[in-house]
Order: structure tokens, then sequence, then C-alpha cells
């Protein structure tokens, strides 16, 4: 009797762990971006910006300040530069673009020159921002 009560009790702490442990982490399997913004949020005034290979490294990019940036990467940047990686202000936005279609969404940034890697940082690129 007391056997089986420790084998119940064991089998719901279990359970109870598993349920916390895929409830916490539940978000990070849709994909690797570090820090996520929710599109809903910035809907109409993001603006869109297509990263292209030259190279090893990428073309410079041009945005607009002060309006949240979406980045999609177009078929002609391959292998490991499809993995786009920013550091803004202490903060890691990165994201694999595996087709055409998938997007890495950035704040709205101030003017200056922001400079991005793949994630190995083996290739280089440029987000102007003016
Ligand atoms: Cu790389």
């Amino acid at each position: 009797m007391n056997k089986n009560v420790l084998f119940l009790a064991g089998i719901l702490i279990l359970t109870a762990g598993a349920f916390f442990v895929l409830g916490s982490n539940g978000n990070s399997a849709t994909g690797n971006s570090i820090v996520d913004i929710n599109p809903d949020n910035v809907q109409g005034q993001m603006q869109q910006v297509v990263l292209s290979q030259k190279d090893f490294n990428y073309k410079d990019a041009i945005v607009e300040a002060n309006k949240p940036i979406s980045i999609s990467a177009d078929n002609s940047v391959s292998g490991c530069l499809r993995s786009v990686s920013f550091n803004i202000d202490g903060r890691k936005y990165s994201k694999y673009l595996r087709t055409p279609e998938e997007t890495l969404e950035l704040p709205a940034l101030s003017k200056g020159v922001y400079s991005f890697s793949c994630s190995m940082g083996m290739g280089y690129g440029k987000l102007i921002v003016e």
C-alpha cells in the first residue's frame, strides 16, 4: 500500500514537472528568434527590407528611422548567411530565414549605421537607417 502511494506521488510530480517545462519553453519551439516582437502591435507602420548577398557578404540595406523593420532575405542569400543576426543596444535579434517569405522583426531604430552578420560571424552587412 505504502509503495503504491509513493509510486503515484512520484508519477504526479513527474507529470507536473513535465507540464512546467513544456509550458515555459513552449514559445521557443516555433523559431530561433531571441527577441520576438508581436507583429500585431506594429502592423501597418512596419517597413519591409529585403537582404541580398554580394560575394560573401550582404549588400547594404537602407531603411527609414523610427519605423519598425521587417527583414527578409531573397534567393541570392545562401548558406549560413540566411541566418541573420543583429546586436542592437545589447539585445540580440537573430533568425534563420529559411525561405524568402520568413521575416526577422526589428524595433524602430534611430538614424545610424547598424552592422549585422550571419550567426557564425563570417558574412557581414550594414543596415543604414536614414
Ligand atoms: Cu556564416
